[in-house]
């Protein structure tokens, strides 16, 4: 008996989710940061390509000491970036064009320059001294905890100002909230509020993982180490994390047409289900980071490793649950260093590749700016190039306790999150169409030939390949709702699946390789019709297919 696949149908499940850095994405002013004012400007083009909604990485009053994730005004809007009128009259032309909107929230931690951490930080009897997490010094030592951004990875900060440590997962401008204390939970379901009565359409929760602690902050056990899955197992998923998002999706959720995606779902598939099983009611997506973390060093990942990974995830929330479908974004480089070819042959047909590949998986795709013309790493090599605090602290933590430096900055060279954040290329004009003047980050040295505007003139490039997948995944039920199979998994070269749905029936085949790869299929694929192909021919043989570098198709069967 086949589930009934289509029984749970949700917009926010259809959808296709454009992201936006919006520092790099258009500068209208002139001033070398993206604004808001920009992304209007290109209203019509992220229509042209489909997508349905647009997520914009936090745009909030800030000092951005990282970039906008340390907000000191939950309600105004950064001055670089414009103004309330301009954030209005985006969501708007967003709404006009039938694209949904999703804002970024970042309450696991504050600004140190918002007004509450200000108080809080003033005396130990302030009314919002509980706002954050002090550790009196007369107490001796906090047990250790580690910051992702601290320039010696430690999350407690010693304060003269009333003798206390308090505690920043991130930065030292990050301090940590307290959700602990009701009053934090409700000023954040206010905040929430306040942009869903503007017509937000849906919430990133950012670092959500990590907001519940267990506030006597008791020492790690034996076998806690600094990687990214101990730092998760050990810091996340707090114990009351269900009961703040119980209350979260009673408070504000329930109330408005929304979806809330978490950023991080602890550790395992079963922790992703307990925030996003529909009888939980908690939140309605999970954004794990299991594929992207497979590339995590400069030894990229084999093909098997993403293959194990994509099906685990995709069986698994097959009947409950939702998740996330995303190769890039603002935390990653570009997911053609990193997934496909960076060399000039490859390049875009391994661009392609990726686009169909997480446009014809099941859970929401999550493309990042940039990605639907296959812009590559910029390849920073000195410390000086990088303007991102993870990479300039991240590079004196590895320098304080004596490790390599010069392994890092190869590591960061593939890596880093600046690779990720360079401005958009728009045309072949200086500075590639972003702005006037000097960007804030340099514009990647291949902007004369990977931009917008040539693009559009040229029918075999990665963005009419991407506007195509696009259509595809739209006009079809069987690619959001169907079911997933993966087939031949030993198979070297060749990731190929198929989505189910009824009557529906689509077989996806990946080459992800350099070579020519051959792919054997027990029926005749000659009635089936080529719905999506990266080259101009597809060899089939009577039980075979025959697939060229990094060749991507989809046939119906
Ligand atoms: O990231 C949270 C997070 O835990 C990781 O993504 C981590 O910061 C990153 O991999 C380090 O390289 C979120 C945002 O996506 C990120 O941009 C912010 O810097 C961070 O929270 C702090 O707000």
């Amino acid at each position: 008996m086949t589930k009934n696949l289509l029984q749970n149908r949700k917009w926010w499940k259809e959808g296709i989710i454009y992201q936006i850095y919006p520092r790099s994405f258009k500068d209208s002013t002139g001033n070398g940061v993206g604004d808001l004012r920009g992304v209007i400007e290109k209203l019509d083009y992220i229509k042209s390509l489909g997508v349905t909604m647009v997520w914009l990485n936090p745009i909030y009053e800030s000092p951005n000491d990282d970039n906008g994730y340390d907000i000191s005004d939950y309600r105004a809007i950064m001055k670089e970036f414009g103004t309330m009128a301009d954030f209005d009259e985006l969501l708007n032309g967003l709404h006009k064009r039938n694209i949904k909107f999703v804002m970024d929230v970042v309450v696991n931690h504050s600004s140190d320059e918002h007004k509450w951490f200000k108080e809080s930080r003033s005396s130990r009897d302030n009314k919002y001294r509980d706002y954050y997490h002090w550790w009196p010094a007369e107490k001796g030592k906090p047990n250790y905890r580690w910051s992702f951004f601290d320039e010696k990875s430690e999350a407690w900060k010693y304060d003269e100002q009333t003798d206390a440590y308090y505690l920043h997962y991130f930065s030292q401008k990050q301090p940590d909230l307290n959700w602990e204390n009701p009053k934090v939970r409700q000023e954040v379901y206010d905040i929430m509020k306040f942009w869903a009565e503007k017509g937000v359409d849906g919430f990133r929760l950012d670092a959500f993982q990590f907001v519940s602690k267990d506030t006597s902050f008791p020492p790690f056990p034996e076998g806690y180490d600094i990687d990214v899955p101990s730092v998760i197992k050990y810091h996340g998923m707090g114990p009351n994390i269900h009961e703040y998002l119980k209350e979260m999706n009673q408070e504000v959720l329930s109330k408005y047409d929304v979806f809330a995606v978490s950023e991080g779902v602890g550790s395992s598939l079963q922790d992703a289900h307990d925030l996003v099983d529909e009888d939980r009611e908690e939140l309605q997506m999970a954004y794990h980071f299991e594929t992207s973390d497979l590339v995590s060093s400069v030894d990229k990942c084999t093909l098997t490793e993403l293959k194990e990974c994509l099906t685990k995830w995709a069986i698994s929330f097959e009947d409950k649950g939702w998740i996330s479908i995303h190769l890039a974004n603002h935390d990653l480089s570009r997911m053609v260093n990193r997934f496909g070819n960076e060399k000039p042959e490859f390049k875009d047909y391994s661009a392609k590749l990726l686009n169909t590949l997480i446009l014809s998986l099941k859970g929401t795709p999550y493309v990042y700016y940039g990605d639907e013309l296959g812009m590559t790493n910029n390849g920073f090599k000195k410390l000086e190039e990088y303007r991102d605090i993870a990479v300039i602290n991240g590079y004196k933590s590895v320098q304080s306790k004596g490790g390599d430096v010069e392994s890092f900055l190869k590591k960061m060279n593939l890596l880093s999150r600046d690779n990720g954040r360079t401005p958009m290329q728009w045309d072949a004009s200086d500075n590639s169409g972003f702005s006037r003047e000097k960007p804030w980050l340099p514009v990647n040295k291949n902007y004369k030939t990977v931009n917008v505007a040539y693009q559009e003139e040229d029918a075999n490039s990665v963005l009419h390949h991407f506007r195509n997948m696009v259509a595809l995944r739209k006009q079809n039920l069987v690619l959001i709702y169907g079911r997933y199979t993966l087939l031949q998994k030993n198979h070297k070269t060749v990731y190929a699946y198929t989505r189910v749905l009824e009557e529906e029936k689509m077989l996806v085949l990946l080459n992800f390789s350099e070579v020519k790869s051959t792919f054997k299929f027990s029926n005749s694929l000659e009635n089936s019709e080529l719905l999506i192909n990266n080259y101009h021919k597809v060899t089939i043989l009577k039980d075979s297919v025959e697939l060229q570098p990094y060749q991507a198709i989809i046939f119906k069967l």
